[in-house]
């Protein structure tokens, strides 16, 4: 069977990396309609050798569409993705419109494939900086239990979006003009303030709420205890952007459970779980790094070690390509998740 597929900011740093992974994944479709805002209308895209022509999203756009993957922000999917269901299109959606929403589900393929059991036509793509973290800590906290995640993050610009990435590069070059660099898209576009990224670091990801924390930090801390289905496990974070373009990295400070796990048994653990790659080795300064995770489907975990002052205490880094396992990767393995159920009830 083949199906008919949308993608909805489909001229976005993720949609295009969508399009991308539905090609080289060889999802079953027999047709990709590309949609972004009227402004792209008629712009022609070339991927895996075929031409694709942009045409504005709609309400009717998705007419005899199955499966409509949403990445032009929360407004959009909150006004198109209710009239996508309407006409039967299965929405996975990558914004933060309706990921607390109780019956959507929130769904890691390689952590929570269970929650995709009962669905109501809207499926939720985890935030970026949440996916890369639950898939390196679900081992830990199957083999060890999780009793606290400490988290700062170090995310890249193309996490804000393309706008975000082409002023990173025009900032690059401009090192002794540094801090009159013009800026317009950090922290957020839609923020009062910008400040250059070049040279720089951003402690703000989104907007802030009363008690200090970023949209982004709330992300962390609620969507990780949505997919981990445990609200007692305490989550923290502080997020900052970083001057790099692709790949988001994170320090992570976990309390387990079990008493007298060593670091081998906690890496051990980790290298057997599925999309994770340890990457660790003081010796031979081997531990990720953004710029070789870039264009990477898995999560890369290194810097492995115990607290020396808490007998459950163990740090790590991780990292990923934000815009693979962060989103696109993520939503059409959500769609390949959804297949295979199919496949299964039909067996
Ligand atoms: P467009 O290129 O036509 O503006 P990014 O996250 O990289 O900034 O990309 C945002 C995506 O959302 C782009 O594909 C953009 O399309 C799309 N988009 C923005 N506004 C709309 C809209 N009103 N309707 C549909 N897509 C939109
Ligand atoms: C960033 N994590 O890196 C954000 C982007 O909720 O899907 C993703 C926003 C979201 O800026």
């Amino acid at each position: 069977q083949t199906y008919t597929v949308a993608i909805v900011g489909a001229t976005g740093a993720v949609g295009a990396k969508i399009l991308d992974k539905l090609i080289e994944r060889k999802f079953p479709f027999r047709s990709v309609k590309l949609l972004a805002s009227s402004r792209s209308a008629g712009t022609v895209i070339q991927a895996g050798g075929r031409l694709f022509t942009i045409e504005e999203a709609k309400p009717e756009s998705f007419d005899g569409v199955d499966f409509a993957f949403f990445s032009a922000g929360g407004a959009i999917s909150e006004n198109l993705a209710s009239e996508a269901t309407r006409w039967g299109t299965v929405v996975i959606d990558n914004t933060s419109a309706f990921r607390m929403d109780a019956e959507v589900p929130l769904v890691v393929p390689e952590v929570n494939p269970k929650a995709l059991d009962s669905h109501n036509g809207l499926i939720a793509n985890p935030n970026c900086s949440t996916i890369q973290m639950v898939v390196a800590l679900n081992p830990i906290k199957e083999a060890f239990g999780l009793k606290k995640i400490l988290v700062s993050t170090y995310q890249a610009v193309s996490g804000a979006g393309a706008d975000a990435i082409l002023e990173l590069k025009s900032q690059s070059g401009q090192f002794d003009s540094r801090a009159e660099n013009s800026a317009s898209q950090l922290p957020s576009a839609g923020a009062e303030r910008h400040y250059p990224i070049a040279f720089n670091a951003i402690p703000q990801i989104d907007s802030f709420d009363d008690m200090g924390y970023t949209k982004e930090e709330w992300k962390m801390i609620n969507e990780t205890k949505k997919i981990f289905n445990d609200s007692t496990i305490a989550v923290s974070a502080t997020c900052v952007r970083l001057p790099v373009v692709t790949g988001h990295s994170e320090s992570v400070y976990v309390e387990i459970e079990k008493e007298g796990i060593t670091a081998e048994e906690f890496s051990r653990a980790i290298s057997k779980a599925p999309g994770v790659i340890v990457q660790d080795n003081p010796a031979t300064q081997t531990y990720p790094m953004p710029l070789f995770a870039e264009n990477k489907d898995d999560v890369y975990v290194g810097r492995i070690r115990k607290d020396p002052d808490h007998p459950r205490g163990f740090h790590l880094w991780i990292v990923a390509d934000n815009l693979l396992k962060g989103a696109a990767l993520n939503s059409v393995q959500i769609a390949e998740q959804l297949l295979k159920n199919r496949d299964a009830q039909n067996n």
